[in-house]
């Protein structure tokens, strides 16, 4: 067996995206893999994906609340890179063919007016650079068995990315009151879960504040017109041919997604 580079795991997790498989965790055979080298790793995969023709369109952050990171086991937050080829319009069904064994999960979606980078980033000041606030979903989709994993290799797989999309309403900041917008997650008719966006960090601009100042240390800023998805508001739940999720927001619209 070959030795492990950082080359190495973005290889195998670009394998298992594209030809749909899971695999252990990266860190069971590679106890190197640190949460530095696994930025570094997420990093390259995302530059394969740029050099396939892929387009950088935002950020994620992930495990930002409590009931994702008891889920997960991590209660650390992360970020991740979001590109044109993980939006899924609306109407359109999740390519469930294209999928390991997806997951969705509600989530505050921000589209910024600005560039933002920090560091000293507030919520405040995070929240003055964002033009839009939209209900959305994620489908993440783990390239690991189970979605078993420890924190660096959930960051070295890009944080689970799969697919998003967001509802038919835009609301300026100052029109929300977004502690308080509350989401129900229903499936195929009956209500699965509820929360508010609380539950996001106390305020989802603490987690749009994380990713900046995060990113910051790594040398990147968030720019203009870049989508950003501030982390599961509930647990996902799984997304099964012809099911259909729909998550509904109490100003943010309803948005809706049936896997094919
Ligand atoms: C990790 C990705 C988490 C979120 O919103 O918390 C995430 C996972 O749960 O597989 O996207
Ligand atoms: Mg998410």
């Amino acid at each position: 067996m070959s030795t492990w580079t950082l080359e190495r795991v973005v290889d195998e997790l670009l394998a298992a995206e594209t030809e749909r498989r899971d695999r252990g965790p990266i860190t069971d055979e590679f106890p190197g893999l640190d949460i530095d080298l696994a930025y570094r790793a997420q990093d390259a995969l995302l530059q394969r994906k740029l050099d396939a023709g892929e387009r950088l369109i935002g950020v994620k952050l992930g495990l930002t609340s409590r009931a994702k990171q008891q889920r997960m086991g991590i209660d650390a937050p992360l970020t991740a890179w979001l590109t044109d080829a993980m939006a899924l319009p609306a109407g359109v069904p999740a390519p469930l063919d294209e999928l390991i064994h997806p997951r969705v999960e509600p989530e505050i979606v921000f589209v910024l007016g600005e560039d933002l980078k920090g560091p000293g980033i507030t919520a405040a000041r995070a929240m003055q650079s964002v033009e839009a606030v939209y209900g959305g979903y994620e489908i993440i989709d783990s390239r690991y068995t189970d979605f078993r994993f420890t924190l660096p290799d959930v960051i070295a797989d890009n944080a689970s990315a799969g697919r998003y999309g967001v509802g038919p309403v835009a609301l300026a900041p100052r029109d929300l009151d977004l502690p308080v917008e509350a989401c129900l997650v229903e499936v195929d008719g009956e209500i699965v879960d509820t929360a508010t966006a609380a539950a996001v960090q106390g305020h989802p601009a603490e987690a749009l504040a994380l990713a900046a100042n995060a990113l910051a240390a790594r040398g990147h800023g968030l720019k203009a017109g870049w989508t950003v998805l501030t982390g599961g508001i509930t647990d996902a739940v799984f997304l099964h041919p012809g099911s259909t999720v729909s998550v509904h927001f109490s100003h943010l619209g309803t948005v809706t997604v049936t896997g094919a």
